[in-house]
């Protein structure tokens, strides 16, 4: 509903009704939450946030930049105190037209002068508006505004000005006849005397609206039974947060650390909440490219690598040194070029040599007896609920980080990079995992979605498109599901020493599509000593 027809439903309900003050967007977001249905945009409030007086010192822009920010983080109705329309009927005009480009619902006008004074401050001797003046005011207003359901509240200051009842019951008689659609009776007295004879003389003419700030001792069921529409709670939030700040300002000068002030005050996460950060984080992913920045990387290294013989006596093969640094260093470099931070690795095989830092670790004792899937069970269970996509891959293949990038940037659920470059592959004479797929690479296959059909090692010449390189990519939708066919396929005791290929084909098996990317070398699986040479040698 339209923030102004709201407004309207509040002064018209047969019921009393509240509204709270609010002078920025996170008080205003704190009111509506605290179950408001409608907020006072404070003209003391507004200033005094900005540190300077209640005498029209910030400007009427300034007030404005403040509702917008009010006006945009809430769905309820904002009635702004208007003070005295910020100049003549010509001001007002031009004031009404930018609360209605606000989406603010209503203003209050107070017959008084510019530059205003607050109400509270000398009162008695405060000079009211011309009577006419003041009323020309409210029509121009009425006729500048587009939307029939804004509501100009006339305010009227005879009490605060010294004047009786009579003088208050002329000024919002006339207010009325000219446009007003309520009228706010203020007085400064600590009793409500003042606002109620005007109450019982006014009737139910039109809605009546009260600020108990000076009589906030009468119990509100006299405000109900006396039939006023509306209560302002003008300046608490204000007030309250200023008795907070006041604490914490001398605690902390005070104690010179934080500890007595940390469990008195909202951690930040709140802060982030009321900002909205989440909603932030959820357009993040609706409209920012994919990036590698923010994925998850999980290394399969648990085995021993035998075949590099006395090499992985004492350590194992993720940890041999190529080129001076173990090979899992030269891994998590490349994954930390292209922003994947997280990575975790599952270790086993000499477990306790592998720690480097800055990595998180998962044990897999049973890396003799068992395949790579129960090390790759072992980690998933960490992320069971995670917003982050994974790219799974080994400890012991080398790549160029566009590879990850590549990867990362694919928005479907499963991808796998192959290597169409297979035939010069150092696995050629050996254990391969090689790729059929939908479509050979060729110029033909350019821009085309490609997907898997299957992985395995011995494949015919004619349907051999390319070798597998241990990447497997996952969107975060998925990792339930991929979960979940894991340990089914862990169930079945015959399936022990069962590897990635397996998973990757029961997928598509159950009818998921694996994309492929096919690219070029720039990788090397680590398998013999010869490998490690063409890496970059021993030292
Ligand atoms: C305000 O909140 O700025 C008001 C109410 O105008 S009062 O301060 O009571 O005048
Ligand atoms: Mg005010």
């Amino acid at each position: 509903m339209k923030k102004t027809t709201q407004f309207r439903r509040l002064l018209n309900s047969n019921q009393l009704e509240f509204i709270c003050e609010a002078h920025n967007g996170l008080s205003a977001r704190i009111v509506e939450e605290a179950g408001f249905q409608g907020i006072w945009g404070s003209g003391l409030s507004i200033s005094a946030q900005n540190g300077v007086r209640d005498s029209n010192e910030l400007s009427w822009t300034q007030v404005l930049d403040s509702l917008e920010f009010m006006s945009d983080v809430t769905s309820i109705p904002i009635l702004l105190d208007g003070d005295t329309g910020y100049g003549n009927f010509n001001n007002m005009r031009r004031l009404v037209k930018k609360l209605e480009q606000r989406d603010i619902a209503a203003v209050c006008i107070e017959d008084k002068l510019f530059p205003k004074t607050n109400s509270f401050i000398r009162s008695g001797t405060q000079p009211l508006a011309d009577i006419n003046e003041f009323s020309g005011k409210i029509k121009a207003g009425k006729d500048a505004q587009s939307d029939d359901d804004f509501a100009i509240v006339a305010r009227v200051e005879a009490f605060i000005a010294g004047w009786g009842i009579a003088e208050a019951l002329r000024r919002a008689e006339t207010y009325h006849k000219a446009g007003a659609d309520a009228i706010l009776i203020h007085s400064a007295l600590s009793v409500p005397d003042e606002v109620i004879a005007f109450k019982q003389e006014w009737g139910n003419r039109c809605p009546v609206l009260i600020v108990p700030t000076k009589y906030y001792t009468t119990p509100t069921d006299q405000f109900r039974e006396h039939k006023f529409s509306m209560v302002i709670w003008a300046n608490q939030i204000l007030r309250s947060a200023t008795t907070a700040m006041q604490k914490s300002a001398q605690n902390l000068f005070e104690e010179k650390n934080l500890l007595s002030l940390e469990d008195q005050v909202v951690p930040v996460s709140e802060i982030f909440r009321l900002q909205g950060a989440k909603e932030l984080q959820e357009a993040e992913k609706r409209y920012l490219p994919k990036s590698a920045k923010g994925v998850h990387a999980i290394l399969l290294g648990a085995s021993r690598g035998e075949e590099l013989g006395e090499l992985t006596i004492d350590k194992p093969k993720i940890m041999v040194k190529i080129n001076g640094k173990p090979i899992l260093s030269h891994i998590v470099d490349t994954y930390n070029s292209v922003g994947i931070k997280h990575i975790t690795v599952v270790r086993g095989y000499m477990g306790q040599k592998v720690n480097l830092p800055n990595i998180q670790y998962v044990d897999n004792d049973e890396f003799d007896s068992r395949g790579e899937l129960l090390s790759l069970q072992k980690a998933l269970v960490q992320f069971s609920s995670t917003d982050k996509d994974m790219i799974i891959s080994y400890g012991d293949v080398l790549f160029n980080k566009y590879i990850p990038q590549i990867l990362a940037e694919e928005e479907e659920d499963f991808v796998v990079a192959v290597d169409t470059n297979w035939k010069e592959s150092v696995n050629l004479n050996r254990k391969a995992d090689y790729t059929s797929c939908s479509m050979a690479h060729s110029r033909l296959s350019f821009n085309k979605n490609i997907y898997l059909n299957k992985i395995a090692e011995h494949l015919e010449e004619y349907e051999k498109h390319g070798e597998w390189m241990g990447f497997l990519k996952v969107s975060n939708r998925v990792i339930p599901k991929l979960t979940a066919v894991l340990d089914s396929i862990l169930s079945k005791t015959n399936e022990d020493k069962s590897e990635m290929s397996l998973l990757i084909n029961t997928l598509i098996d159950q009818g998921h599509t694996i994309r492929v990317l096919y690219t070029t070398g720039h990788w090397l699986d680590i398998d013999s000593l010869a490998d490690i040479e063409i890496a970059g040698g021993f030292k």
